[in-house]
């Protein structure tokens, strides 16, 4: 047994896809255990899934279970994973830890990227990514998932990053970094619960194929890095830029008044906000993320069928 094999548990349904190269996605967990409330929380994960295979692909929602990486879960995991209270926020410095603790852990963006690719998969579903906190300038707090993205070869379905982050600094960073930002049918960068920001993005594509077709020719060349798809919330489910952004900037005010610090910040204000604006960012995040399975799935098509012709 190789050593990866011996920590990587892929679900059945997963592995024959990935054996006869069907369309696979990839689904992060801490949107489960800290990104929202429960039920929400376990509702969205099976929906997700559901979105997703009515797309036509396979869904594999990543945590770390029993000192394994779990690809493709079942209910009841997913149901454990939402309600549990000690389930430990994975990131790439934590990953072998929970692993040899044989802890229960909920996979980032970062670390479901890592697992993701361990396992072979190619597209990866999520809401918002992490990215350079504002007040970076005190704080240093850059998420890891921008230098998951630097490294790792997969491909990130999302919304944008949110305006609890400096958008600015964050679009910087990840051009320092080369990883390629390509809009799906928008030429601004969406910042999540709204579809625009002022940043322009230099790449957009309108069709699953045309995005395939650059992953494919990433591949190809062997670049390595990860590449990020943005997509912005549906007109219908957006929020009034204004009103969302004085909640996030009062959230913000009140987790430095609260001291709160490292990877308790984004949990922290996810659930500030979900309270703060009485459920409607919450149904916006799901909304935005529903909308981000449906595209994914596409890709995830679009990209077997032109690689099988190769
Ligand atoms: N954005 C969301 N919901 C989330 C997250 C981000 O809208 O749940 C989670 C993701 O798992 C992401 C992580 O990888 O937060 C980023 O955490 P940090 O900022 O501590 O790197
Ligand atoms: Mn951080």
């Amino acid at each position: 047994m190789n050593s990866l094999s011996k920590y990587l548990e892929i679900k059945e349904e997963v592995l024959e896809a990935l054996n006869s190269n069907q369309p696979i996605v990839a689904l992060e967990s801490t949107i489960i255990s800290h990104g929202m409330p429960y039920p929400e929380n376990v509702q969205m994960a099976k929906k997700v899934e559901e979105i997703i295979r009515s797309e036509g692909a396979i869904p594999a929602t990543i945590a770390i279970m029993d000192g394994k990486i779990k690809v493709g879960l079942s209910d009841i995991d997913l149901e454990t994973l939402a309600k549990a209270s000690s389930v430990t926020k994975v990131s790439r410095r934590d990953l072998a830890i929970v692993l040899a603790n044989k802890t229960l852990g909920a996979t980032t963006v970062a670390s479901t990227m890592i697992c993701a690719k361990m396992a072979g998969i190619k597209f990866f579903v999520t809401g918002g990514i992490g990215g350079i906190h504002r007040g970076y300038e005190e704080t240093l707090d850059v998420s890891a998932d921008l230098d998951e993205l630097a490294q790792t070869d997969v491909t990130v379905i999302c919304a944008g990053a949110k305006a609890i982050l400096d958008l600015p600094r964050t679009m910087e960073y990840l051009e320092t970094k080369g990883v390629s930002v390509i809009g799906y049918q928008t030429k601004v960068m969406p910042a999540f619960y709204t579809r625009e920001s002022n940043i322009p993005l230099l790449h957009s594509v309108t069709t699953p194929e045309e995005l395939a077709k650059i992953v494919l020719t990433k591949e190809e060349l062997h670049i390595g890095n990860g590449l990020l798809v943005v997509n912005p919330i549906p007109e219908a489910d957006s929020l009034d830029a204004n009103y969302i952004n004085s909640i996030i900037d009062q959230a913000i005010k009140d987790s430095v008044k609260e001291h709160i610090f490292g990877k308790d910040v984004t949990p922290y204000l996810l659930k500030k906000i979900v309270e703060e604006t009485k459920g409607e960012s919450l149904k916006a995040n799901l909304a935005l993320v529903y909308n981000n399975a449906k595209i994914g799935a596409k890709i995830a098509k679009a990209y077997q069928k032109i690689s099988a012709n190769q």
